[in-house]
């Protein structure tokens, strides 16, 4: 093969990874050397990398991972201390959650958002299920997240409450961007893939069986959307640690925070009880939210355990 070829990874099987490649999609290897060169990463390639693509004498493989735009990572499970991204060359991520059943996470909203600000992704709140939202709670969810400068979509799928012009406005990112929706098992991420994309025809509703004790894990997979774009369906994201991110970093990922901790008396001031501090005066003022302020204490405190296991060297 004289001219390198480049593909897009759709998808990662076991032993395979689906590659697009000019239109056609196939199913090719890793390299054995590529395991050993990725780094503090789980895994040497994620979906939506660019790969290139070589022959030798064993056939055609992935020889070479180009470098990412960006990428949306979590801290690997159970594993010490690794990385596991999720997705590679996104440039939108939706933040999927409903307002009832499941209720509105704020926790994993904020954890989310969090690792947006920190992997410079463009993140949007997707707040689904407004048919169900009998106490009308989608209003002031999405005035705090309006507030902070976050673009949120209010919607509902279901038969006869379509909000269709936030529908329509969805679909057009979608077909902007290489899109992936972040949320947990039975946010409605799927039913929303679904009815935005005629024809994807994503299961729905069953992924949180249990097998074998365990949660049956739908692998994520890239769809190249006719009309142009990308997007990437994950299967339900219940946890979502930050990766390699010192509890002092915080301030900086909770975008409303870093303008007012500046007038903190004390400029590594942690917010938590050192006095003089401007965040908490903005909190009582009502100016943080005590929502987003019960996020940020609790992955502060999480950052702290983390870092000490590491320190101990047991992570
Ligand atoms: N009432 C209502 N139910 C919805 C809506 N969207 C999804 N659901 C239901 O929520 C359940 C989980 O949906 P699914 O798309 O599989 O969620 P996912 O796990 O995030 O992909 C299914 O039973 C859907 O029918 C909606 O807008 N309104
Ligand atoms: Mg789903
Ligand atoms: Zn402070």
């Amino acid at each position: 093969m004289s001219t390198p070829r480049i593909g897009t990874i759709l998808k990662i099987d076991a032993k395979v990874c689906h590659v697009e490649l000019e239109g056609q999609r196939l199913a090719v290897p890793l390299r054995g050397r590529l395991f050993e060169e990725r780094g503090r990463s789980r895994n040497p390639v994620a979906v939506g990398d660019r790969v290139q693509l070589g022959a030798d004498a064993e056939g055609v493989a992935i020889e070479a991972v180009l470098p990412r735009c960006s990428q949306l990572a979590r801290r690997s499970k159970g594993e010490g201390e690794l990385e596991q991204v999720l997705a590679a060359n996104v440039s939108l991520v939706l933040v999927v959650s409903a307002l009832r059943e499941p209720p509105f996470q704020a926790l994993l909203v904020d954890r989310i958002l969090a690792a947006c600000e920190r992997q410079e992704l463009r993140a949007e709140l997707v707040l689904t299920k407004l048919d169900r939202d009998k106490r009308g709670e989608s209003a002031a969810w999405s005035a705090l997240y309006r507030g902070l400068g976050y673009t949120v979509h209010e919607t509902s799928v279901a038969a006869g409450h379509e909000t269709t012009a936030t529908l329509d406005a969805l679909r057009t990112r979608l077909h902007e961007n290489t899109t992936v929706l972040t949320g947990l098992s039975g946010a409605g991420k799927s039913s929303l893939l679904n009815t935005l994309v005629p024809g994807l025809a994503l299961r729905v509703g069953d992924v949180n069986r249990v097998r074998h004790g365990r949660h049956t894990t739908t692998a994520a997979e890239l769809f190249p959307l006719p009309g142009g774009g990308y997007v990437l369906d994950t299967p339900g994201i219940r946890n979502f640690v930050l990766f390699g991110v010192a509890p002092t970093e915080l301030t900086f990922w909770f975008r409303e925070y870093a303008p007012i901790a500046r007038d903190c008396a004390y400029r590594n001031c942690t917010h938590r009880s050192e006095p003089d501090c401007a965040v908490r005066r903005a909190l009582a003022s009502g100016a943080i939210h005590a929502s987003r302020h019960a996020s940020y204490e609790h992955l502060f405190a999480e950052l702290q355990e983390a870092d000490e296991r590491e320190r101990r060297g047991e992570s």
